[in-house]
């Protein structure tokens, strides 16, 4: 039942729940899934291998849709279509050759994870004759690494095989392949928050707030890290800052406290087609396993670049430049986290609008998606094609949970093809939601580009009498794969994937583990890695998430 047809011109599109499509243009388009496993943390992978164990072939016969280029969703014209590349077309060898696709290991807070890219059909494009595999065997072999497994301390191996139980094939064996556990050399600090001086003391009370609830909390400035730490420039210094407490002190979650002039963003580089990406991308400052310029020539994360993609500490900006903005940012988590309104949780608001009207492609699919996974009992608003962001906004007011406005953008709002507003800041700086707080997500185009004066997300987030507890959005291009669901929106959707069906209640987790999902994609797609790394999280990673009305207060001791 995960699986489904559809035509497109004179072709066969092949859907697959939780598939994804990583698009060769001119080759058969087929669904591949990603899964990740644990293996012991100080183990060295020595191979891989994924066989069939039991396979179907699918009755008639495919002409499956070549794959197309991908898109950005600020592109309002019709992309032109690929036709099929004669080459795979005209033969019967069994495509793709391979069902592993590519796989990566990598480490998250010092677990050792493997994720595998899978291809689970084989097409036979000739005779038209398409197999699904719908058993797998993985075999995957590991030695003893020569080097130890890093020491962790207790806190941060508990709160990481909380979250990698969701992201794991093998959740039973994380406690045994979990890292060494010790206490840490120096006092232990399990949540950091990264300011400009004069933002400074207004935290003062957010630091004691998270001390209540449990955590050793620390505030460093930005000036500090400067005096007394290596590197090329401020956002190096920073990660070695984070390096440091990570590695010697049991960190585990690292807000970002301010805009980009109070904390800079590291800018990765990544090209997709003739788009040549410079993207701020925060995950820098939580994957910290490798440099993200290994070669050495001041651009970061390229695709020839060491990264994992896995956060070992998770990381949240909060996108505020002054005193009134930060008192606000913390009366909106107080109220979240202790006193919520509970006639809203369980209501989504999905406005959407066209993407490519003339290849029937519509921002309502990923709403659509995200409508599925929300649990019974909820109300989900869908509005498509709305008459304007006025209406939209009127709706935020009576309070919604998710919302999520898929549709062309920019830095100031969301937009169908042809030009009418579906959201926008002078409506989101404005809302009067009160103490019901949204968490937003989007797949268009820049409206989470924070080093914008006020993009979309960052006014969201600090409008004083409503607006979003949390916001995802790109901070460059999102890019769609029509007529397929591209990266950006199946982001999202993982995103609500996570929080309704794999109970993960803390926001950071919820936003990284949701990508991770994706990590081999992104390591081998620069399309899938562009749009991995653009969705930021604007929020605290800390922050307890509401699934039920049903108040009861987490303390992490
Ligand atoms: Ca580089
Ligand atoms: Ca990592
Ligand atoms: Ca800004």
């Amino acid at each position: 039942q995960n699986l489904s047809f559809d035509r497109y011109q004179d072709f066969d599109l092949v859907n697959l729940a939780n598939g994804i499509y990583i698009p060769e243009p001119g080759k058969p388009l087929l669904p591949v899934i990603s899964t990740t496993v644990v293996i012991p943390a100080s183990a060295r992978l020595t191979s891989v291998r994924v066989q069939p164990l039991g396979t179907v072939q699918i009755p008639g016969t495919f002409n499956i849709l070549p794959g197309q280029v991908p898109v950005p969703f600020s592109e309002r014209e019709k992309p032109d279509f690929n036709l099929p590349d004669p080459a795979v077309y005209r033969s019967d060898e069994p495509f793709p050759a391979q069902l592993l696709q590519n796989y990566s290991t990598g480490n998250a807070g010092g677990f050792r994870l493997v994720n595998l890219t899978i291809c689970p059909f084989t097409y036979h494009p000739y005779s038209g004759r398409l197999f699904l595999h719908t058993r797998l065997q993985i075999d995957i072999s590991y030695q003893p690494d020569v080097q130890s497994a890093p020491i962790k301390t207790r806190f941060q191996t508990e709160q990481l095989l909380n979250s990698l139980k969701n992201l794991v094939l093998n959740p039973d064996d994380l406690s045994a392949f979990s890292p060494p556990i010790a206490e840490a050399d120096q006092p232990e600090i399990n949540y950091l928050i990264i300011t400009a001086p004069e933002l400074a003391a207004s935290f003062q009370p957010y630091l004691e707030y998270k001390r209540a609830r449990g955590l050793r909390t620390e505030l460093r400035t930005t000036d500090w890290i400067e005096r007394n730490y290596p590197g090329r420039d401020l956002p190096e210094k920073i990660r070695n800052h984070i390096i440091d407490y990570y590695q010697n002190r049991g960190l585990v979650y690292v807000l970002l406290a301010g805009d980009n002039r109070q904390v800079p963003s590291r800018h990765i580089r990544v090209d997709v087609g003739n788009e040549q990406g410079s993207i701020p991308a925060d995950l820098y400052y939580g994957d910290l396993d490798y440099s993200w310029d290994s070669n050495h020539n001041n651009l970061f994360g390229e695709m020839t670049d060491s990264v994992d993609l896995y956060a070992d500490v998770f990381v949240g900006r909060t996108s505020l430049e002054n005193p009134a903005q930060v008192e606000n940012f913390i009366s909106k988590v107080i109220a979240f986290e202790c006193t919520p309104q509970l006639n809203y949780i369980q209501r989504t608001l999905l406005p959407s609008g066209w993407l490519w009207r003339s290849l029937n492609y519509h921002g309502k699919f990923v709403n659509d998606s995200i409508a599925e996974l929300t649990p019974a009992g909820w109300t989900d608003l869908k509005m498509e094609n709305p008459p304007g962001a006025r209406v939209v906004a009127d709706s935020f007011d009576h309070g919604f949970y998710i919302f999520d406005p898929a549709g062309h953008g920019n830095e100031a709002g969301v937009y169908d093809e042809n030009g009418t507003p579906i959201y926008t800041t002078s409506f989101a700086g404005r809302q009067q939601n009160q103490n019901q707080y949204s968490i937003i997500t989007s797949l268009a185009c820049n409206p989470g580009n924070f080093e914008a004066e006020d993009c979309l997300a960052e006014v969201a987030l600090n409008c004083v009498n409503g607006g979003a507890i949390a916001v995802m959005m790109n901070s460059r291009y999102g890019w769609g794969t029509p007529p397929t669901m591209g990266p950006s929106e199946k982001l999202c959707v993982r995103f609500y994937d996570y929080l309704f069906n794999r109970s993960e209640y803390q926001l950071g987790p919820c936003h990284d583990c949701s990508r991770e999902e994706y990590a081999s994609a992104a390591l081998y797609s620069s399309l899938w890695r562009w749009c991995l790394t653009e969705f930021n999280l604007l929020g605290d990673p800390t922050l307890d998430l509401w699934t039920t009305p049903l108040p009861t207060c987490r303390n992490h001791s």
